[in-house]
């Protein structure tokens, strides 16, 4: 992958936005599959990151990062191509929408009604054995990092809660998360947190009205 300044030229210098250079969100068009990757940069502005794509498919890939412009000024920007992986597919209907998910015996939950074009808070709780979790690990310096795909344009909202105060006591098990969906519909959202290193990736699906 290669992101191309606007004179044409590989774009090699790069913000750090979360502690990446480079985050790359890659999502099966029914948003049966989520993959979200931090690739390496070669000296010729060339990214690259080993990933095994499980199944079959037409899917986009989302790449967000801070460009560094020749005159210093910063550029936030959300890109996004196609690629098709060859095999057999057929799309999986998109799932009811649910308030809750269950993933690695963590219940992972969001609290909020969305709104299209204006901003709402959720509650993202994470409970296991129906106690709050309150030894979440920073994932990329907060404790939760959400990736929301809209059913249809795979228009993309990346959310994570404010990242907690330096020494703060245990993790707040149901941050806040300030979300902006841009259109009325189905979304899903991969939310990702960390315990004791491991990273936990669950899907949950709600309706911005
Ligand atoms: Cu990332």
């Amino acid at each position: 992958m290669r992101i191309a300044s606007t004179s044409g030229a590989p774009q090699t210098r790069f913000q750090l936005a979360q502690e990446k250079l480079m985050h790359v969100y890659v999502v099966r068009r029914d948003l049966a599959d989520f993959y979200h990757l931090h690739p390496d940069m070669a000296a010729d502005g060339t990214w690259s990151a080993p990933f095994t794509v499980s199944r079959p498919g037409p899917y986009r890939l989302v790449t967000e990062f801070a460009a560094i412009d020749e005159q210093s000024r910063l550029h936030h920007l959300v890109l996004g191509t196609d690629f098709e992986v060859p095999g057999p597919y057929t799309a999986e209907l998109p799932p009811a929408p649910t308030a809750d998910s269950r993933i690695d015996d963590y219940d992972v939950a969001v609290d909020g009604d969305p709104v299209a074009g204006q901003p709402t808070m959720l509650t993202l709780r994470i409970t296991r054995n129906g106690s709050p979790v309150t030894d979440l690990d920073l994932y990329l310096g907060t404790v939760a990092h959400l990736t929301a795909f809209h059913e249809g344009d795979l228009q993309v909202v990346h959310m994570h809660p404010q990242a907690p105060p330096p020494g703060a006591g245990p993790r707040d098990s149901a941050p806040m998360v300030n979300a902006d969906f841009p259109a009325k519909g189905l979304y899903r959202i991969f939310i990702q947190f960390q315990t004791d290193g491991q990273l936990h990736t669950a899907p949950i699906t709600v309706v911005a009205q």
